[in-house]
């Protein structure tokens, strides 16, 4: 039977220095994200959802208090592999490619973008994700934050990016300065390439 496996990092663990340690990155994904992925398959197994996509499990469960184990750690196991994809090495700063038009159109500029991105990351009270959506019916972008586990899949929204604001994110490497680490993420650590890719309908994974 299928179980649901933990992606690689698409980069190597100290490839986000100085911005997000090899530490950082050790506990992060080897120890947090493992951690749902081990969660959910121990909470799938021998149930209807062995077998099935992580994205189905997410639909399948969300809203149904019955299932909020499973469907906390598969949207954990989905939202980190995200986050790793939304950043990467010599990232950040002003968009490039059909995102840039996108985020004109929506937010006016891109330093309004920035502003309401950071806002919205730095109000998710406790802990949680701040994300940058397409609507999934006129794609029209919009920002939102999501408490704990939840993710815009289940709420009809593409996510383009996200950043995680969890404290296991950036309490090693920022301590408790959540601004700093935002800023840094939108500064140094944006893969645009990847919102690119999302806004042009590619499937949500673990590519480049
Ligand atoms: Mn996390």
């Amino acid at each position: 039977m299928t179980t649901i496996t933990l992606p690689a990092l698409p980069y190597a663990y100290d490839a986000l220095e100085p911005h997000i340690s090899k530490e950082t990155l050790e506990f992060h994904h080897d120890k947090h994200h493992q951690t749902y992925v081990t969660n959910l398959n121990n909470l799938i197994k021998g149930t209807d959802l062995e077998g099935k996509t992580l994205e189905e499990i997410i639909q399948a469960s969300a809203g149904d208090s019955s299932k909020a184990g499973i469907f906390n750690n598969a949207a954990q196991v989905w939202n980190h592999t995200f986050y790793w994809n939304s950043i990467a090495p010599n990232g950040g700063g002003k968009p490039t490619g059909a995102i840039a038009a996108k985020i004109d159109e929506a937010f006016g500029s891109y330093e309004k973008f920035a502003e309401e991105f950071a806002n919205a990351a730095t109000t998710q009270f406790g802990s949680g994700w701040a994300w940058l959506v397409a609507d999934e019916v006129n794609g029209k972008l919009s920002i939102t934050k999501t408490s704990n586990a939840d993710t815009p899949l289940a709420h009809g929204q593409v996510a383009v990016l996200t950043i995680d604001v969890w404290e296991h994110a950036y309490y090693i490497d920022y301590r408790n300065a959540r601004p700093k680490y935002i800023s840094t993420f939108l500064e140094s650590l944006v893969n645009w390439d990847y919102a690119n890719a999302k806004l042009a309908g590619q499937p949500a994974g673990v590519e480049k």
